[in-house]
């Protein structure tokens, strides 16, 4: 579940983590694309209160936290703006190795999702085509190639369509690593059509923010979960 610090208080984020621990939820992300908050008060509630793994899903080399216990090590991959690619990792390196924290390497792709997303716009990158598979899977496999950990596939927060069922089979079909898919995932039933394809987690953001219900969140994680 992805927590935003811009449009919560610590108080609202600790309602929400408390009932995401109990509804089965595997891990909290905290970030945002364009993030004016200090993470830190936040992820050290969140460490402080719940058992929950608290990530750091970082829209650019600023936003970290020493409270974390990992960080998505994003590379924007779909991308050909060498600042998301390897500029932010490496001004955010040195001020990783020092917080000690984990840096788990993703190969973040931004697909098509039927409207402008934050992460086109603060990244000046544009999302590769829903329909186009072959280029998909190509950006995953080099990233596993080069040694990345996790494939992650967006939509973009609030995506009218989230990433298809084709799509993520093809990825799926030509990596092992773990792939990730967010975006405009509303339902339970949506998550459970995207796990089927081969998602091994699933993100969900803005779903939850408004309707912030328990028992949604406890139909998310039981889809997921199978
Ligand atoms: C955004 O994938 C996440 O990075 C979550 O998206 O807010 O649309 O669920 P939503």
């Amino acid at each position: 579940m992805l927590l935003d610090p811009d449009r919560h208080s610590i108080a609202d984020c600790m309602h929400v983590a408390h009932q995401a621990e109990e509804a089965g939820v595997d891990a909290l992300l905290l970030g945002s694309s364009l993030l004016t908050n200090d993470l830190n008060p936040f992820a050290k509630a969140l460490k402080d209160e719940t058992s929950l793994p608290v990530i750091v899903f970082p829209g650019d080399s600023m936003h970290l936290s020493q409270h974390a216990d990992a960080i998505l090590y994003l590379s924007l991959i779909s991308g050909r703006n060498a600042n998301f690619l390897i500029g932010e990792q490496v001004k955010a390196a040195p001020l990783i190795h020092r917080c000690g924290i984990e840096a788990i390497s993703t190969g973040y792709m931004l697909i098509d999702g039927g409207t402008a997303t934050s992460v086109e716009v603060m990244s000046g990158t544009a999302p590769l085509p829903r329909d186009k598979l072959d280029i998909a899977w190509a950006h995953a496999l080099a990233a596993e190639y080069l040694g990345m950990k996790f494939i992650y596939l967006e939509a973009g927060s609030g995506a009218k369509i989230p990433v298809p069922e084709e799509l993520i089979g093809a990825v799926r079909k030509h990596v092992t690593i773990p792939i990730i898919v967010g975006g405009g995932i509303t339902t339970p039933e949506l998550a459970v059509a995207k796990v089927n394809a081969g998602a091994d987690f699933i993100v969900t953001g803005n779903v939850i923010e408004q309707q912030n219900s328990f028992s949604l969140m406890n139909r998310f994680a039981d889809a997921v979960h199978g």
